[in-house]
């Protein structure tokens, strides 16, 4: 599958990694989040994701919408928390899913490095 949201992950990610560091990367992908979101629910829905796409000057299509929702809703409610678009915005970098040193832990608040 294929997912554009106007920029390369791939090479957009590591550069960000690389200045930000691990923690000020995650903080990058909360805003991120909060950009996109429903302000009243919390959440990312589709109708928050469309509006804040267009908004942001992001052409998305609703098809690729639908699918981001899909892949990226672990739960089922249809939405996406925080959570669930930070797990998402890894898998679309296989930059990440490849690279050893940034885990899943660092987002669950656990220290890789003290490991
Ligand atoms: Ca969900």
């Amino acid at each position: 599958m294929e997912l554009n949201f106007g920029m390369d992950f791939e090479d957009y990610f590591p550069s960000m990694v690389a200045h930000l560091g691990e923690e000020g990367f995650i903080g990058e992908l909360c805003y991120g989040f909060r950009l996109l979101m429903d302000v009243n629910k919390g959440l990312i829905t589709f109708e928050s994701l469309k509006m804040n796409c267009s908004m942001l000057g992001l052409e998305v299509r609703d098809d690729e919408l639908v699918c981001m929702l899909k892949e990226g809703d672990l739960d089922g409610d249809g939405a996406l928390n925080q959570m669930e678009f930070c797990i998402l915005m890894f898998r679309l970098s296989p930059y990440l899913m490849n690279g050893p040193k940034l885990c899943m832990s660092t987002l669950q608040g656990v220290d890789p490095k003290a490991m």
